[in-house]
């Protein structure tokens, strides 16, 4: 059987300094790098927008972190960040890109946030990941990166839902933390049968 590492979302503008800061999120950094010799396969995400993205509190003058109501659901609305092909969106610099198998990019549709390294945020539309673990005959994964309580969550779920067999190293996770979400995390990802370690 073939296990994978899924890194999500390492970026410049979620870490200290970015335009969405997660708080330590930097400090994660070396514990993913040595992690990455444990597994068989290892795959990135990048959250990608294009500039004016549906998700972004400038696009709908509104304040960053009020929420809005989207054709799919409810929408946290986010200072701009991780734009395509800007400094915060690359990978932060110590991160060991070069052992990535794959990496594969999410949030580029202008009207659809994705959250989730699987579907976005209509919780229909395929990033093709799974077809990508399938192929390989990739059935085991563990999940680290950024932020706990939005992609990695939404992630872990999804895959939970898919059939994979899902732990979330919680030490290899920061959150935002933002009105209550690490805890609903937490008990969702529980309940959708995520292991946490
Ligand atoms: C994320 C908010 C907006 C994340 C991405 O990576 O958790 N959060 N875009
Ligand atoms: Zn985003």
């Amino acid at each position: 059987m073939t296990n994978a590492l899924i890194v999500i979302d390492v970026q410049n503008d979620f870490c200290p300094g970015g335009a969405l800061a997660v708080a330590g999120g930097d400090e994660i950094v070396p514990g993913i790098n040595a992690a990455m010799n444990d597994f068989d396969a290892v795959i990135l995400t990048q959250d990608w927008h294009p500039a004016g993205h549906s998700s972004f509190a400038s696009s709908h003058d509104a304040e960053p972190m009020s929420l809005t109501e989207m054709p799919y659901g409810p929408q946290v609305l986010w200072p701009d960040h991780c734009i395509q092909g800007s400094v915060g969106a690359n990978f932060h610099a110590n991160l060991t890109v070069d052992r990535a198998d794959m990496i594969i990019r999410k949030g580029y549709n202008p009207a659809i946030d994705s959250y989730s390294a699987f579907f976005e945020n209509d919780h229909k539309t395929p990033t093709g990941l799974e077809g990508y673990l399938r192929t390989r005959g990739i059935e085991t994964l563990t999940l680290v990166g950024l932020a706990t309580d939005f992609c990695v969550n939404y992630s872990a779920v999804d895959a939970a839902k898919l059939g994979f067999d899902v732990t979330v190293a919680m030490d290899l996770c920061r959150a935002i933390d933002f009105d209550g979400s690490l805890q609903a995390a937490r008990d969702g990802m529980i309940a959708a049968g995520v292991k946490l370690k």
